[in-house]
């Protein structure tokens, strides 16, 4: 296991106290992955969860805990999942792993987000990292040329269908100083399923695994 992966796991390890019972949301990512594996260990804790992806529900069932669907439980108490960016204000860029949608249901469906990621993820202001959007087929073109009257610069990430048999956009070169504004912005153009900025619902908690040890921001 590489440093990062350490960290990860690490992250992944601490957010294990939070999950005190009930049914829990959780996320995808190699960092939840591991939160997964810990969770396997506690599983009598709790009695299952909602799963924001295809491979973290194999992942969660090849461990026996029970998956249910996110319309037969009521409000979740907790959900866990990784980002490509977090900032201080805990605002994040998700949706690398193209499971965006399903995570951002989770994340509004959930009184409390606890993040976890390694220490890399933690930047001043987000947008390093190509913000992912996740597009009906057939609006692919129309998003794209409004996302370059934004500022961006859109890439179609080719050969990749999400879960719910869309596409995704990766855009480079947004200004997202404000990512509350741009993530509405974002959501007004026709065609858009999900943004991957999280800021109007940012989490609660963020967990970094950092050399010195795991690290909470609130
Ligand atoms: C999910 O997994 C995503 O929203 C994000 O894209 C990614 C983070 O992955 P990892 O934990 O592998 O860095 O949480």
């Amino acid at each position: 296991m590489n440093n990062q992966d350490a960290m990860k796991q690490q992250a992944a390890e601490a957010a294990l106290t939070y999950a005190e019972g009930g049914v829990i949301g959780v996320g995808t990512g190699s960092t939840v992955n591991h939160f997964i594996d810990a969770l396997a260990r506690i599983k009598g804790r709790i009695e299952g969860a909602v799963s924001s992806s295809e491979a973290s529900t194999k992942r969660l069932e090849g461990h026996g805990i029970r998956v249910f669907d996110l319309n037969a439980v009521g409000e979740l108490s907790l959900y866990v999942d990784g980002a490509d960016e977090a900032n201080h204000a805990l605002q994040l860029i998700k949706g690398g792993g193209g499971a965006l949608t399903r995570e951002k249901i989770v994340a509004a469906a959930s009184r409390q987000f606890v993040c976890i990621a390694d220490q890399s993820k933690l930047v001043d202001v987000l947008g390093a990292f190509p913000l992912p959007v996740e597009v009906i087929p057939m609006a692919r073109s129309h998003v794209a040329r409004q996302l370059v009257k934004l500022g961006g610069t859109p890439v179609w990430r080719e050969g990749v269908i999400t879960d719910n048999g869309n596409l995704i956009l990766d855009v480079q070169n947004l200004d997202l100083i404000d990512p509350v504004t741009l993530e509405q912005a974002i959501n007004n153009i026709a065609g858009v399923v999900t943004v991957g900025i999280f800021a109007l619902r940012p989490a609660d908690l963020l967990i970094l695994g950092t050399a010195d040890g795991p690290k909470t921001l609130h």
